[in-house]
């Protein structure tokens, strides 16, 4: 069957639907078509360039099919035909999907080829979070604080300290080498297997500095990999527990950061990373969890105590360094699949100001 014939028969019968692979769902109505965060999910439409989701099917890939029609591990499937036989169910609920695939081939089944004339693309708001910031939208202040604190504590996953490494070497892949993660503070391109403690090793920063709060590393704060990165040994000590603020020598091992006795200067493609990782942690950890409350402040003496400054350079960085794809696909796979929620101030930047400024 067609995949418009799908879509109207979601009634839990079995069906198989030949389509063309249009992207991967990782929402109701998010469908992506490059930077691919998993193989467990595609979307399938009757024209290979269709955009608009509600003429789309969402096929469930189990284990079994993951390695051949996973997104990630094949992209070159983006916009070839296949055909998939399985539970016509909802998925991604309420959109319209194929559950449970007994079957997934690649081209079509008979000669009754679908069309492939391309239908009028529909504009669509594929990439929003409108939905998920529903609650916080039109507000400002302290109020769209609390509403974004809300927001994303709700429905959490909190991963083991442990989980960590694997999760990072996802979430900061080299987008240019899939062998390797990027390094935060120094840029470098390192190899994913040298995760460890040794001299030459990358090991897991915490840019909210853990003592300060002393959250130390269970489930919460400290695992938290919206301000995870992974950094080199030697820089992640060198960092230590400093508080953010510009000046002082040039980092070793770290071209473009600087240090001194009290503070840590980020290099200028991160400095806004820097600070939206720190107003994240501002917002989600507000003392209701059994962590204390971090928050900011423009001390750079915090020592242990739950705060982390300079909020005015974390401020201004945060308005010269805005988001890029880097940090924005990051986001997006740590919602996706890790912890199920979004760091608010890189989908929406002016948020900082609203809230911190
Ligand atoms: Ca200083
Ligand atoms: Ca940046
Ligand atoms: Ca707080």
């Amino acid at each position: 069957m067609t995949v418009a014939q799908a879509i109207a028969t979601q009634t839990g019968v079995t069906g198989t639907v030949t389509g063309y692979v249009v992207g991967e769902p990782t929402a109701a109505s998010t469908v992506k078509t490059s930077s691919f965060t998993g193989d467990t999910a595609l979307a399938l439409a009757d024209s290979s360039t269709q955009t608009s989701t509600a003429s789309m099917l969402y096929v469930q890939i189990t284990s079994a099919y993951r390695s051949s029609f996973g997104l990630l591990t094949n992209p070159s499937r983006l916009r070839t035909q296949i055909t998939v036989t399985g539970t016509l169910t909802p998925y991604f609920t309420p959109h319209a999907g194929l559950k449970s695939p007994t079957s997934m081939t690649a081209g079509g089944t008979s000669t009754t080829s679908p069309t492939t004339s391309p239908t009028t693309a529909t504009p669509t708001s594929s990439s929003s979070t409108d939905t998920y910031y529903a609650n916080a939208l039109g507000k400002s202040g302290d109020s769209l604080k609390n509403a974004l604190h809300t927001i994303i504590s709700t429905g959490v996953t909190k991963l083991s300290y442990d989980g960590v490494w694997n999760a990072l070497k996802v979430t900061d892949q080299d987008p240019n080498n899939s062998s390797n993660v990027i390094l935060l503070y120094s840029g470098i391109s390192r190899s994913k297997t040298l995760n460890g403690g040794d001299s030459g090793d990358w090991n897991r920063e915490h840019v909210y500095a853990k003592s300060h709060g002393d959250f130390g590393t269970t489930a919460g704060p400290g695992t938290d990999l919206h301000h995870l990165r992974p950094e080199d040994v030697a820089v992640n000590a060198l960092r230590d527990n400093k508080d953010f603020d510009s000046g002082g020598s040039a980092a070793t091992g770290a071209p473009g950061n600087y240090t001194d006795s009290d503070s840590w200067e980020p290099r200028d493609a991160v400095k806004g990373d820097v600070a939206r990782m720190i107003f994240y942690m501002a917002v989600r950890y507000e003392g209701d969890d059994g962590f204390a409350d971090l928050e900011v402040n423009d001390s750079v003496s915090n020592n242990s105590n739950p705060y982390i400054g300079k909020v005015s350079k974390l401020l201004a960085w945060s308005a010269q360094d805005p988001p890029d794809s880097f940090e924005k696909n990051r986001n997006q796979v740590i919602y996706a699949s890790y912890q199920h929620n979004r760091n608010p101030f890189i989908d929406h930047p002016e948020w900082v100001s609203s809230i911190f400024g």
